[in-house]
């Protein structure tokens, strides 16, 4: 399919939201009472330090957005640092996070912030974390607490980051704590998740009535190998229901938009090995066959802007308000991002064209980070950081979002 016109494709309505997303842990630094830093003092993950020291520079950050044009940021809250010992709720971090809100808001940023994006309490992990019904119980407190304390403070809300992609790296691949590698296991973290989503959306409700809530769940976009091959389309078909769907039918009654994540493209080609793609992480049946001359991120990922489209005419179907909470590339040399940024945008404006209740974009991320295992090496941000200095470089390619005309 060809790109849309020049003229139309970046215009977006009035209230649409073009925003930047990141995490606790990516970026704030020394988040020391995690699980995730746990390991890394073994040595068993690359260490994050002080990261990006966003948590003393979130000023600056937010005005940098606010710079290069955005409306709009989504951030996480770390429940490490909100619940440090079982019960035990710090104050501090509570007033740390009402700044940070505040000073969105000052900025005139729209705050979408997001509860569990994969980092638990050293704690809970003890416990077996997500393992656990206590899990699903606790994350139901956790939520409750952040809805009484910092509730007036936030816009729309995330409960968990990527789910599936937390159970496949943690339980099935085990390359994240707590590097198990168990199938069984993987399944019941899932379904645990399930629960704690909607334990979690029950005590947001019940702490604050109406307010919009999701989660930011990863898609990709499967695509028939060959297009009249049946049972390749059969195998593109199964992977989507699975990657896709599953999780959001489970939770259907239990969301007021739907949040995608969109970073991968996996062209399906029948086979009878069942398994994982070890370059796109994506559980799935069948063969992915992914063409060499493809344009990649600096990770190997296949870059495909047209797939967004694609997932947005088919989530229409749910009839929920869709934002795409994630979408970005590693991309250093800020050679690839500024086409993937212009095609994206200009599919986004189809989808809107198409009808579909499109009411926001978050970039991945605004500035470089910890890239989880893969540590400072990818640098997913429109905003380079130094992380020697902690300086902070605009990269060309976030000019783009200046052209944006809303009405
Ligand atoms: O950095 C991650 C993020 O934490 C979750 N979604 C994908 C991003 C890029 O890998």
């Amino acid at each position: 399919m060809e790109t849309p016109s020049q003229e139309t494709k970046f215009q977006f309505p009035n209230d649409f939201l073009m925003g930047a997303a990141a995490s606790a842990h990516q970026v704030e630094g020394n988040n020391i009472n995690s699980d995730w830093w746990h390991w890394e003092q073994a040595g068993k993950l690359p260490k994050s330090g002080a990261a990006c020291d966003h948590y003393n520079r979130y000023p600056e950050d937010f005005g940098l957005a606010r710079s290069i044009g955005l409306n709009a940021m989504r951030i996480s809250i770390e429940w490490a640092r909100i619940e440090p010992k079982e019960g035990r709720w710090d104050s501090k971090a509570i007033e740390h996070y009402k700044k940070v809100l505040q000073s969105m808001k000052e900025q005139g940023l729209t705050r979408m912030v997001t509860l569990w994006h994969w980092t638990l309490p050293q704690w809970l992990a003890d416990k077996g974390g997500f393992e656990t019904k206590e899990g699903i119980e606790a994350f139901g407190r956790y939520a409750w607490f952040v809805a009484q304390n910092l509730g007036k403070e936030i816009d729309l809300w995330v409960t968990l980051n990527e789910p599936e992609v937390y159970a496949m790296a943690s339980y099935k691949r085990g390359h994240h704590p707590p590097f198990k590698k168990n199938l069984l296991l993987t399944r019941k973290v899932v379904d645990n998740l399930i629960e704690a989503h909607k334990a979690g959306y029950r005590a947001i409700k019940q702490a604050l009535g109406p307010v919009p809530i999701g989660i930011a769940k990863n898609f990709a976009y499967f695509e028939a190998y060959g297009k009249n091959n049946l049972l390749d389309r059969l195998t593109a078909y199964i992977a989507d229901r699975i990657g896709n769907h599953y999780f959001l039918q489970k939770i259907e009654q239990y969301q007021d938009f739907i949040g995608l994540n969109y970073y991968f493209y996996n062209r399906c080609k029948f086979s009878w090995r069942h398994g994982m793609d070890e370059m796109n992480r994506n559980f799935t049946y069948g063969q992915m066959k992914l063409d060499d001359q493809l344009s990649r991120s600096d990770m190997g990922w296949v870059l495909h802007p047209e797939g967004i489209y694609h997932l947005l005419l088919d989530l229409k179907t749910y009839k929920k308000p869709i934002y795409i909470t994630e979408n970005g590339l590693a991309d250093a040399a800020d050679t690839r991002r500024p086409k993937f940024l212009s095609e994206t945008l200009s599919w986004l404006t189809k989808a809107l064209d198409q009808g579909v209740d499109l009411r926001g974009y978050f970039h991945w991320s605004l500035t470089d980070n910890y890239e989880w295992h893969d540590g400072f090496g990818p640098r997913f941000g429109l905003i380079e950081v130094n992380y020697a200095t902690q300086e902070r470089k605009i990269r060309p390619s976030a000019e783009i979002f200046k052209e944006i005309k809303f009405n």
